[in-house]
């Protein structure tokens, strides 16, 4: 288990503190059960492939014991955004586009949780594009799953920052004209620390991503391929073997730390390759700000608030 579930103290501050609940010891504490962590039925169409991403989730909760109060599960708007939902635990469904800014907040001021973010290709990449770049380049500790199903399930067909060329959606009648964004490439010129790929189709792999995502200690990414069989139908059929696809691993000699390597694997046509593009250690913006606090809280060591207050007060005047 990494080091980051248990053994990180609890924030520091000049706030009076108050006395934690009675929690057992870690090692005297059993992990969740699915039965423990499912909340509400999900209310996704029979056979989206968003049910597997959840199924993961669960699992990896379970697998990696995490507890209740050291997850929050962060989304925006959109289908698979309603993720949060269907989890028991701490969490927000939040405003399209802003789960990153949201999550940050949380990662920042609370750096003993994980913080996992869900959602969409449209959430993440056309309202919440902006929020992708900067939180990619902050590197912020926190993992991000975007379920890229290459099309706005929720509002009912139109086309996303992915759908290739030539969709046919309500927003294209003709067929899409737009060259779509390749997220992977994205997530590496942004700045991202870990960047991976997977697809709903196979869950071994899903849960070996966003295990190795959860143990980055920085900003990680990954582009879980996710079906919308109401909207999209068979959009991934040519990377599922059961479907008469190929689903090409990253090869065994990549070394994920050469950025144009993974860049270059980002831009084989679909459908690609798959598990981990890139990844670098690098400070985080947490670290950075740890720090700074550490620095600043030892100049008003044993002062009370007011007295800080009013030293900053003596200061403006
Ligand atoms: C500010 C704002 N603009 C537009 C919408 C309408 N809206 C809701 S979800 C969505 C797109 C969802 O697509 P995606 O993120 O790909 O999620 P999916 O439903 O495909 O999982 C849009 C445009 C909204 N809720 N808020
Ligand atoms: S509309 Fe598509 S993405 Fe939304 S729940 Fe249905 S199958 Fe899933
Ligand atoms: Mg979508």
């Amino acid at each position: 288990m990494s080091d980051t579930l248990t053994n990180v103290p609890a924030r520091a501050g000049n706030i009076t503190s108050v006395p934690a609940p009675a929690v057992p010891a870690p090692e005297e504490r059993k992990g969740l059960t699915k039965k423990e962590i499912a909340a509400d039925h999900p209310t996704w169409c029979p056979g989206c492939g968003d049910f597997s991403v959840l199924a993961l989730y669960f699992k990896l909760i379970e697998k990696r014991k995490m507890w209740h109060e050291k997850i929050t599960t962060v989304a925006g708007i959109g289908c698979s955004s309603r993720f949060p939902y269907f989890v028991q635990a701490h969490g927000a469904h939040y405003i399209h586009g802003r789960a990153l800014p949201f999550a940050s907040g949380i990662s920042l001021s609370r750096p003993d949780l994980h913080v996992f973010v869900f959602g969409g290709d449209g959430d993440a990449f056309s309202i919440g594009g902006n929020h992708f770049n900067h939180t990619a380049r902050k590197n912020i500790k926190m993992t991000y799953c975007v379920m890229d199903n290459w099309v706005y399930g929720l509002t009912k067909k139109q086309t996303s920052p992915t759908s290739p060329l030539g969709f046919k959606s309500k927003t294209d009648q003709w067929g899409a004209v737009d060259y779509p964004i390749n997220p992977m490439k994205q997530a590496i010129a942004a700045g991202a620390t870990f960047v991976a790929r997977t697809t709903h189709t196979n869950p071994n792999h899903v849960l070996q991503m966003m295990e190795a995502a959860m143990d980055h200690d920085g900003f990680s990414f990954i582009e879980c391929l996710s079906e919308c069989v109401e909207f999209y139908e068979g959009a991934f059929d040519a990377s599922n073997p059961r479907k008469g696809g190929v689903f090409n691993e990253v090869p065994k000699d990549h070394d994920v730390t050469d950025e144009l390597a993974a860049y270059k694997l980002a831009g084989e046509p679909f459908p690609g390759r798959f598990g981990i593009f890139y990844k670098v250690n690098k400070p985080t913006k947490n670290a950075k700000e740890a720090e700074i606090n550490k620095t600043l809280q030892a100049k008003v060591a044993g002062m009370k608030d007011w007295q800080i207050l009013q030293k900053n007060f003596e200061r403006m005047k």
